[in-house]
């Protein structure tokens, strides 16, 4: 039997490197001759990924809060199908964000973390989430640091702080210290999470929605 593929979220704060390691991981799989597809969230080429990408890029944009979380959710919504088929059918995933950033950048603005969490359930459960370890002030001094609209340092402290609570409560949750380290550095951490994942995960059963 065709073992599925895993689901691999990225996530971190903006700036934190973790597009490029998400390239990084593809080359890895690639090197295996094994099948993996990059996606990323907010999926900016459909309908709701439209109006969330007009929202981040001008700051006139009025949508309240709670439009825009479930615009994002909703966006998540959108891919479902695609996810299970594809990891199903035995191709890996890797994922630049994730219903983890979800919940944080929203409850950074000071909504209530269960109220964040709820849109989501029911979604694919990742294999593994790497949180990409790098705080506010470090990826303030980073190239392009600002041009979109959660692009600021206080607003950044919150968010970390927000993922910080959540790798209490998702056991599949593994921190690569970003910081100090180099790009290399990141990517062998990352790599070596990865193989030990495809060692051990259970090859006969579907994804689970149970996010
Ligand atoms: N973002 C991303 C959210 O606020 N909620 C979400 O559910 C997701 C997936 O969108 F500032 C924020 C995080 C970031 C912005 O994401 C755009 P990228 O990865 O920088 O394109
Ligand atoms: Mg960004």
């Amino acid at each position: 039997m065709q073992k599925r593929g895993l689901f691999i979220v990225l996530e971190g704060l903006d700036r934190s490197g973790k597009s490029s390691q998400c390239k990084n991981i593809l080359n890895f799989f690639a090197q295996k001759e094994m099948a993996a597809e990059l996606i990323n969230f907010p999926n900016r080429e459909t309908q709701t990924g439209k109006m969330i990408d007009g929202y981040l890029k001008n700051s006139d944009t009025k949508l309240g809060d709670e439009v825009v979380h479930l615009l994002y959710s909703t966006n998540r919504w959108e891919m479902k199908e695609y996810i299970l088929e594809t990891i199903n059918s035995g191709t890996h995933i890797v994922c630049d964000r994730y219903a983890y950033s979800g919940v944080a950048y929203t409850h950074a603005k000071g909504l209530d973390f269960d109220w964040c969490v709820a849109p989501d359930k029911g979604l694919p459960h990742p294999d593994l989430v790497l949180f990409v370890n790098t705080t506010a002030e470090e990826i303030s001094k980073r190239a392009g640091f600002g041009d979109e609209r959660y692009e600021k340092t206080e607003f950044q402290e919150k968010v970390y702080s927000a993922f910080i609570k959540m790798k209490d409560v998702e056991p599949h949750w593994h921190d690569i210290e970003g910081g100090s380290a180099t790009i290399e550095e990141i990517e062998s951490r990352i790599t070596e999470k990865i193989s030990e994942t495809l060692e051990s995960y259970s090859s006969g059963e579907d994804l689970p929605t149970n996010l």
